[in-house]
């Protein structure tokens, strides 16, 4: 992309006679010459950058509102400002501003993006490709300072990339309605006087065109600051949240729960690796004094929970793993965590279920909904209403303030976050979210035996080789976990500790690598002496199923 030659206002190829647009606008007689710079394409032009860049910052900071609020682009670049800044400056900024140092800041780093911003405009105007250059490398800026803060994924380089896209649209926008502006000493009042027409229009031009994108940046920016401060009003709320003790707390884990074989995913989750899942496009952002659990339907007594009455309940403590019916044979949608939380037992005594109910509908605030078997909610596996997770009040994006969490069934049937309501019903009288979208109405969860190590298609040494992973089959448990090597026989894997059958376990296997390509394969027996399935299933509509089989070359 490169400006039309025809409308290069400011070009060396200007022939002798033909003078270029500074040197006619600085023989122009009449105005002072601080003046005519200002009115002049190199002003505007830097005019255009600041706009330029405006749009980078405001798209990005309101997609960002969409995304993790950890690092929404302008507040990374604070910081990577303050990681950059010399201590002498930082000790000045303190002793100088006191507490609005970081007013200071946010000033001092506007004025220097600024300064670019022109620099960035004044530039694009004589040379398009190294504009394109400037905002490219603005983008890339913001990305390393988005990127590098703790805690953040890839995906949240997202919304700087959109911005980045919208500032170059805005800029070639701009500086083509300059370009148009060829003749440029005929916007001085004498020469327009001669021609009023033109030039007056394309200078009019320009400023219209400067004032919508600055308008629309201006708009962008406010909604995406109003978006972000009100998600990090409820992330406050959160921190600030103090957890109950339990009356009942999770049986102690035994000593050896992980895996003995190096690299494989610790037994507890991070909340921080904690798989996500849910339809929900931005997190939703619940007031734990608005939320309010209605349990209605097929119930002698329609009753309402507030978040008080749940810190005020008998809450239990439990260790469950959760695990997604879209994970594929091997694949990582699954995680254990230590849960508080209100049985949901206790509530259902409460509303005392009527004859004929067989299930309960549960919906979260932002529409999805769950059919859970009514007697999984009442017997005695500690399916509960959580609002703790890994000793932490929920994080936001796993349900903040309340969610279920009900042992041995996938989360498309029971794992409802930010839930709102409980509907006891029938299954034949009402669909599920995903069971209107072709999944199955009922989801428990499969037996599954995961290698973890080595990895598909790893290169590892030969001799003593460590293969490890994670079984599940939670309510029924782990009792064993086999290895077949290529064809050889089926050998039993050494079992980690067990802490309890709604927890996945873990295992490891010692194996004598000789060199050459080699398949490995494993699966897992449950409790109940059944044998996990080599049928292979596809995720739809109930859960993937089948032996996971991977090849590695040994050296
Ligand atoms: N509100 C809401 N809750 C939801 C979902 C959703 O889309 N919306 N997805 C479910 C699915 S499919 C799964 S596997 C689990 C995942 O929970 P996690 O994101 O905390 O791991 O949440 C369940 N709860
Ligand atoms: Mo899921």
């Amino acid at each position: 992309m490169d400006k039309p030659s025809t409308q290069t206002p400011a070009t060396e190829e200007s022939s002798a006679e033909e003078l270029s647009i500074e040197e006619r606008a600085r023989k122009r007689p009449g105005k002072r010459p601080a003046a005519r710079w200002l009115s002049g394409p190199t002003a505007l032009a830097a005019l255009a950058g600041v706009a330029a860049a405006a749009v980078v910052l405001s798209v990005a900071e309101l997609v960002g509102a969409f995304f993790t609020a950890r690092a929404t682009p302008v507040i990374a670049l604070g910081s990577t400002f303050i990681d950059f800044t010399p201590p002498w400056m930082k000790d000045f900024a303190i002793a100088t501003f006191g507490t609005n140092d970081k007013l200071a800041l946010f000033v001092g780093m506007g004025v220097t993006i600024l300064l670019l911003a022109c620099v960035l405009g004044i530039v694009a105007y004589r040379k398009w490709a190294l504009g394109v250059a400037g905002v490219l490398l603005m983008g890339a800026v913001i990305v390393a300072s988005v990127v590098t803060r703790a805690s953040v994924k890839p995906l949240d380089a997202i919304p700087t990339l959109i911005g980045t896209v919208a500032g170059l649209i805005a800029l070639r926008f701009l500086i083509t309605r300059l370009w148009r502006m060829q003749e440029w000493p005929e916007m001085d009042a004498d020469l327009a006087a001669k021609d009023p027409e033109r030039p007056a229009t394309s200078r009019r031009a320009f400023f219209a065109a400067t004032g919508i994108t600055a308008a629309a940046s201006a708009i962008a920016a406010t909604g995406g600051r109003m978006l972000s401060s009100a998600r990090s009003n409820i992330a406050q709320a959160r921190e600030s949240l103090q957890l109950p003790a339990p009356a009942k707390s999770a049986p102690a884990v035994p000593a050896g729960v992980q895996s003995k074989a190096p690299g494989v995913t610790p037994w507890l989750t991070p909340n921080n690796d904690f798989y996500r899942i849910d339809t929900a496009l931005s997190v939703p952002e619940v007031n734990v004094q608005d939320w309010e659990l209605r349990i209605h339907g097929l119930v002698e007594q329609e009753v309402r929970l507030s978040f008080q009455d749940l810190l005020d309940a008998d809450l239990i403590e439990s260790h469950v793993s959760l695990t997604c019916v879209s994970n594929p044979v091997g694949g990582n949608l699954a995680g254990n965590a230590k849960w508080l939380g209100m049985p949901i037992r206790d509530v259902l005594k409460m509303a005392r279920p009527k004859e004929g109910a067989d299930m309960v509908l549960s919906t979260s605030i932002d529409g999805f909904s769950a059919s859970t078997p009514l007697e999984v909610l009442q017997d005695d596996r500690d399916a509960m209403l959580a609002i703790g997770m890994n000793g932490e009040a929920l994080p936001l994006e796993h349900g903040y303030p309340v969610r279920m969490v009900v042992p041995g069934l996938y989360g498309f049937v029971s794992a409802t976050k930010w839930v709102v309501d409980l509907e006891v019903t029938r299954f034949a009288d009402s669909k599920a979210y995903w069971t209107q979208r072709g999944w199955s109405e009922r989801g428990p969860i499969k037996t599954m035996a995961r290698v973890e190590v080595p990895k598909s298609f790893a290169r590892v040494p030969a001799g003593r080789v460590a293969i490890g992973g994670t079984a599940w089959a939670q309510t029924r448990g782990i009792t064993k976990v086999e290895v077949q090597i290529d064809n050889g026989p089926w050998t039993e894997a050494t079992l980690s500790d067990e802490a309890s059958l709604i927890t996945w376990r873990q295992w490891s296997f010692d194996w004598d690598a000789t060199p050459g390509p080699h398949y490995i394969k494993a699966r897992a027996t449950d409790g109940t002496g059944e044998v996990q399935t080599d049928k292979r299933a596809d995720p739809v509509p109930d859960g993937a199923s089948g032996w996971q089989s991977l090849m590695v070359t040994v050296e």
